[in-house]
C-alpha cells in the first residue's frame, strides 16, 4: 500500500464504523417523526438500529469484540452480534410498512424474524469454523434461512404491501428491494473476505463491511423514514387515524386533530 495510505488501516476502518454509526444514530433519532404510534416506531427502531452497530464497531476498534482462533486467525465475532439484534430490526420495520403495523400477522413476521435469527446464528459458526466440511455447511444452512427471509418478503408480505393504499405499497416495494440489493452483498462479501475463502486481505474486508453496514443500517434508514413519513401523512390527510394511534405530545392543544400536515 503507498505509505500516504498508512492510516487506512483495519482499526481505523472500525473506528470509522463506530463514529459513522452513533452519528446516523444521533441523525435519525433526531429527524424521525413521532406524530403516530406507527410513525414513532419506525423512527426508534431506525435510530437504535445504527446505535447497536456502533457498540459492536467500538468494541472490535479496542479488540474486545474479536478472538483469535487456533490458526492464528483474527475472528471480528462482534459484528455477527449486532447483525442478530440489527436485521430483525430492519425486518420488523420493513413488515410494519407491509401490514400497516405489526400487530398483524404476529405468526408471519414471528416466522420472519427468526428465520433471519437462524441466518446470523448458522453465519456466526460459520466464521467461527476451522473445519472446511463443517464450515460449508453452516454457510449453506445460513444461505437457505436467508432464502426464507427473501420468500416472505417477496411472497406474503409483497401481497399484504399490494394490497394497501399506493404511498404504502410503493414504499414498501422501494424498502424491499433496497434492502434486498444490499443484504445480497454481505454474504459475497463476508465468503471473499478472512471468515470465508480468504480471498480479500483483513483490511478490505473490513473496509468493505463498514461500508456496506453504513449504507445499509444508516442511508437505508433515512430511506425508510421518509417513506414512514409520507405514510403517516396519508394516513392523517385521509383521517384514518384512530385517536388512540395519535401521539399526545404530536397534538399541542390536547384537541384531536386527526388531519395534521407532515
Ligand atoms: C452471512 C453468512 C453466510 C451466509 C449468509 C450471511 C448473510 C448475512 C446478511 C447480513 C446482513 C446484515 C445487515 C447488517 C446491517 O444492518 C451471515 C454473511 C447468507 C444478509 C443488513
Amino acid at each position: 500500500m503507498d505509505k500516504g495510505m498508512d492510516w487506512m488501516n483495519e482499526t481505523n476502518w472500525l473506528w470509522i464504523g463506530a463514529v459513522g454509526m452513533l452519528a446516523g444514530s444521533v441523525l435519525l433519532f433526531a429527524t424521525g417523526g413521532r406524530r403516530t404510534q406507527d410513525e414513532e416506531g419506525h423512527s426508534l427502531l431506525h435510530g437504535f438500529v445504527p446505535l447497536f452497530a456502533a457498540i459492536s464497531y467500538f468494541a472490535m476498534a479496542v479488540h474486545q469484540g474479536e478472538a483469535t482462533l487456533s490458526s492464528g486467525r483474527v475472528f471480528l465475532f462482534a459484528r455477527y452480534l449486532d447483525w442478530s439484534v440489527t436485521t430483525p430490526a430492519l425486518l420488523l420495520g420493513l413488515s410494519m410498512t407491509a401490514l400497516h403495523g405489526a400487530r398483524r400477522r404476529v405468526g408471519l413476521v414471528a416466522g420472519l424474524l427468526t428465520s433471519d435469527v437462524v441466518m446470523i446464528v448458522t453465519g456466526l459458526f460459520f466464521g467461527a469454523s476451522q473445519v472446511p466440511f463443517i464450515k460449508w455447511v453452516w454457510y449453506a444452512a445460513s444461505c437457505i434461512a436467508f432464502l426464507a427471509v427473501l420468500w416472505v418478503m417477496f411472497v406474503p408480505l409483497m401481497e399484504e404491501a399490494r394490497a394497501r393504499d399506493q404511498v404504502r405499497r410503493d414504499a414498501y416495494v422501494r424498502n424491499a428491494i433496497l434492502l434486498t440489493v444490499l443484504w445480497l452483498i454481505y454474504p459475497i462479501l463476508v465468503l471473499a473476505g478472512p471468515d470465508g475463502l480468504g480471498l480479500l486481505a483483513p483490511t478490505p474486508a473490513t473496509a468493505g463491511i463498514a461500508v456496506l453496514d453504513l449504507v445499509a443500517k444508516v442511508v437505508y434508514g433515512f430511506v425508510a423514514m421518509v417513506g414512514s413519513k409520507a405514510i403517516t401523512s396519508a394516513d392523517l390527510i385521509r383521517g384514518e387515524v384512530s385517536a388512540a394511534e395519535i401521539t399526545t405530545h404530536a397534538i399541542p392543544s390536547g384537541a384531536l386533530r386527526p388531519a395534521r400536515r407532515a
